[in-house]
């Protein structure tokens, strides 16, 4: 009987935390439930995914199949375009572009027309597909916004389709340049150039901490992808991010919703390496990966210091994406 009755009273105990959790009330010694859009978690790994929903196409035109040669796009002579009855592979059209490079033309295709248009801090999604029939250097797609090393240089024999994710760091045009490798004849075709713009809500998957809290997690992605932790959050404008892109480790802080990196740094990146921010005093955060400080310290004192923290990914888990629960440090 009495068993019984301390079951229940667990069980009522239990009820009244996921009362709390569900009503997101803070409990001292219990953050709240996680909050976020269409993230899913694997009890199989203990890793999250995140599930972003890409926008509107924002490139006109990027299938190619307007126009002979592809309407919007350019080139210099004496390197040539031209529209190819070759669609990529697996593609619902008739056409891609084609490009080559002769000497003292440009060695690439670009549109001049402002298209797509970019907003400053928003998270975009490009992908391309690209299949090389002559050339050994530079092909690859480049996109003016920060973008300049998105996409490694690559001459696929066949079609390939390559996705990456960044945020926009000016508002204005952000020019896409379709680059083949310069020796006189190099030749590589493009098709489905798309640009979308990325929810940031969706990027996020946080809960909160009752207090500002340092947090570790261990981060896995894709080439072209970000992964990593969100601390100090108070709401969607402001907040901490810490993130890898494979190559480097930045620290950003979102102020009224402006985004401004305070770190971008070297560190050499392996699959399920812990992404870290800790505290060395209230207002000073510390940036680590691989238990190894990246930068200098950093005075986020015009951050308003939010409890909220947790997990941040651009890509999915089809995209190769993953983030482990983080813990408190
Ligand atoms: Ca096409």
């Amino acid at each position: 009987m009495y068993s019984l009755m301390r079951s229940r009273q667990i069980q009522a105990y239990l009820s009244q935390e996921e009362l709390l959790r569900e009503k997101a009330v803070w409990k001292p010694g219990f953050p709240g439930p996680w909050q976020h859009a269409g993230w899913t978690y694997d009890p199989a790994t203990g890793l999250w995914s995140a599930n972003p929903v890409a926008g509107a196409e924002l490139v006109t035109n990027g299938n190619m199949e307007t126009g002979d040669p592809p309407t919007g796009w350019n080139v210099t002579a004496p390197s040539t375009i031209d529209g190819v009855a070759e669609e990529r592979t697996g593609g619902s059209g008739a056409q891609s572009i084609d490009v080559v490079f002769h000497t003292g033309g440009s060695y690439y295709s670009w549109r001049l027309d402002g298209n797509p248009p970019v907003v400053i801090n928003q998270w975009y999604k490009i992908s391309y597909w690209q299949k090389t029939l002559q050339g050994a250097g530079r092909a690859r797609l480049y996109w003016s916004i920060n973008a300049a090393t998105l996409f490694p240089h690559a001459n696929p024999a066949d079609w390939t389709q390559y996705t990456g994710t960044t945020r926009a760091t000016k508002t204005g045009a952000g020019y896409l340049y379709l680059d083949v490798s310069t020796t006189d004849g190099d030749n590589t075709r493009y098709d489905d150039v798309s640009v979308k713009p990325l929810t940031l809500s969706e990027l996020l998957c946080i809960r909160n901490y009752g207090r500002q809290v340092g947090l570790k997690a261990p981060a896995t992605k894709a080439a072209g992808f970000q992964v990593g932790i969100v601390v100090r959050y108070s709401n969607i404008n402001n907040f901490l991010l810490a993130y890898h892109d494979r190559t480097n480790a930045y620290l950003v802080k979102y102020v009224d919703g402006e985004a401004t990196q305070l770190i971008g740094a070297a560190a050499a990146y392996a699959d399920g390496r812990y992404l870290e921010v800790r505290w060395n005093g209230a207002d000073t955060a510390q940036l680590y990966y691989n238990d190894v400080q990246i930068g200098t310290d950093q005075d986020v004192s015009s951050v308003p210091a939010g409890t909220w923290g947790g997990m941040f990914s651009t890509g999915s888990a089809s995209d190769g994406c993953y983030v482990g629960t983080p813990t408190v440090v």
